[in-house]
């Protein structure tokens, strides 16, 4: 196994080519949303959703890059839609990410809710762009679409922005819906697109989610630290060191099913060690 940074360099290096193809010239897209489009898409994200589809591809045989990369770009794409909204005025109101000013504070309020759905809509484009078996881009398709609507994302964000959240069931099914089910779809759409058996696409989802989980508490950790816990976070239950226990414990067990499933999914162990111990 080569090293981590360089894998993980190789794969973001293969997103930020694949999305940049798609963002050169904006064609007839007036040019104020083209812009807006580019400057969420290239601020400096850190790719780990696509870098997970695609690792679970490679893991479970898949060859064709064609087949994949759509995918993987989609997903970021879907991710840059949900943070540009988590960031509006209606919602979280941060003027700040990925230390630049947010989209709407960048450019304005319209322009990032058009810049957010006209994202989202491309992210189904290139699902359709795929050279995957239809079949299989259909079951990918539905898989993601699921954790991102009514009973996924959304369903989180509502949870999140509206609800009470008054004890720790509630918290970690915000963080799950929230995170985690959309970690796991990008881990198992690898394996989907692959033609991975039943059996294995079923244990990386629940892998996805104990990794999915360990990601969001991770986050809550390092929010903390920073003195900028205003979402809603483990930390506000629990004292950091708990906290990271608890994360200890969702790592190993992500690492336990990964390698239940053998030697061949040990780059995904190795990414589980690297989001446990992540400082951004
Ligand atoms: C769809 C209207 C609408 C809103 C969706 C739920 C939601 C709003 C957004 C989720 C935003 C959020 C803050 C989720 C928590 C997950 C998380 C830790 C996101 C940050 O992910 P990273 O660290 O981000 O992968 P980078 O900057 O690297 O891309």
């Amino acid at each position: 196994m080569m090293e981590l940074a360089v894998f993980f360099e190789e794969k973001r290096r293969l997103v930020n080519k694949a999305l940049a193809k798609e963002f050169t010239r904006p064609g007839t897209i007036p040019q104020p949303l083209f812009a807006a489009m580019r400057y969420s898409v290239f601020s400096g994200g850190k790719r780990i959703r696509p870098i997970l589809s695609l690792t679970t591809f490679e893991t479970c045989n898949g060859k064709n890059l064609n087949w994949i990369l759509p995918f993987a770009c989609g997903i970021e794409l879907i991710h840059t839609y949900s943070l540009i909204n988590d960031d509006l005025p209606c919602m979280d109101d941060d003027d700040w990410r990925r230390e630049k000013p947010t989209l709407h504070k960048a450019f304005d309020e319209t322009t990032a809710v058009l810049a957010s759905s006209a994202l989202f809509a491309k992210a189904f484009e290139l699902f359709t762009v795929s050279k995957a078996p239809p079949i299989r881009r259909i079951r990918a398709i539905s898989d993601i679409t699921k954790t991102i609507g009514a009973d996924g994302i959304v369903a989180g964000q509502i949870m999140d922005i509206k609800g009470n959240i008054s004890n720790l069931p509630i918290l970690k099914k915000i963080q799950r819906k929230k995170t985690a089910e959309f970690i796991a779809v990008s881990v198992k759409t690898g394996a989907v697109i692959a033609g991975a058996k039943d059996k294995i696409i079923k244990k990386l989802w629940q892998a996805g989610i104990e990794l999915g989980m360990l990601f969001q508490i991770t986050d809550d950790i390092l929010d903390a630290k920073q003195d900028k816990a205003n979402q809603p976070s483990l930390v506000k239950f629990y004292d950091l060191n708990r906290a990271r226990r608890i994360a200890q414990d969702y790592a190993l067990k992500a690492k336990d099913k990964f390698s239940s499933l053998g030697k061949r999914f040990e780059p995904l162990i190795m990414i589980t060690d690297w989001i446990a111990k992540r400082s951004n």
